[in-house]
């Protein structure tokens, strides 16, 4: 296999939890295209394909591209005739911040030290000393600080509630990289949290259950946090 996506795990190789490496993830099951997985932990992330680099990277035979956004372009590029992750790169950067902004505050503000508890301990110190440092308090006075009533969630999700009550997927009839963004932060909250605050019902929930069940029930092979 010359196609080998490195993703973050926690201390349980199979909790596959990075909302940027399940945007990869989904990319390269939307093209149909068969890839190993190395699990890395956060401490050895930096060493990966020759060092100074961030996950998700795919190794491509020789291509290697960092990045999910990089790698879905790269993919449509590499892969033309499998159906399209953009069809439009410049429409993409606005959902890719719109999630990142929104969705990725409100779950980090819930999830942070969930995160913290199913990591290694190599990982463990790596994250706490970058996190704290990050947020200029420790992990417990982040968590501490941050209410765990899906509020700021719930409102960060309104665009796509809406979007949703229109149409099946961001992409329209079908999903392609827009909706992968957004399933990303979800997975990573539902993967890491022990805070039960996902949407149940309504057109997030559907989207995101069919999302979970696509390509054999690759995201819901993945156990969500106890
Ligand atoms: N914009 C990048 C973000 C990648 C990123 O932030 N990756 C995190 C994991 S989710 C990482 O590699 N962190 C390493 C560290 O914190 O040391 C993408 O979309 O792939």
């Amino acid at each position: 296999m010359t196609r080998i996506l490195y993703e973050l795990c926690g201390a349980d190789e199979t909790a596959l939890f990075s909302p940027h490496c399940w945007k990869a993830r989904m990319a390269l099951l939307h093209k149909g295209l068969d890839f190993e997985t190395k699990a890395i932990g956060f401490a050895t992330v930096a060493q990966i394909e020759g060092g100074g680099r961030r996950v998700p990277v795919l190794r491509d035979a020789d291509h290697v591209v960092e990045d999910s956004f990089a790698i879905a372009k790269y993919l449509d590029e590499a892969y033309p005739n499998a159906p399209t992750l953009v069809p439009d790169a410049a429409l993409m950067e606005f959902i890719i911040n719109w999630s990142q902004v929104s969705l990725h505050v409100a779950v980090a503000k819930i999830a942070v030290l969930d995160i913290w508890k199913m990591l290694a301990p190599t990982d463990q110190e790596h994250f706490r000393t970058t996190r704290e440092k990050m947020f200029g308090m420790t992990l417990e006075e982040f968590n501490a600080k941050n209410a765990k009533d899906g509020k700021l969630l719930s409102e960060a999700l309104t665009p796509l509630v809406l979007t949703l009550k229109k149409q099946p997927y961001l992409g329209g009839e079908s999903p392609n990289f827009a909706d992968y963004v957004p399933f990303g932060a979800l997975q990573w909250l539902r993967t890491t949290s022990s805070h039960d605050v996902l949407p149940k019902e309504g057109p997030v929930a559907e989207w995101f259950n069919r999302l979970l069940d696509m390509y054999d029930g690759n995201g819901r092979a993945v156990a969500a946090a106890a």
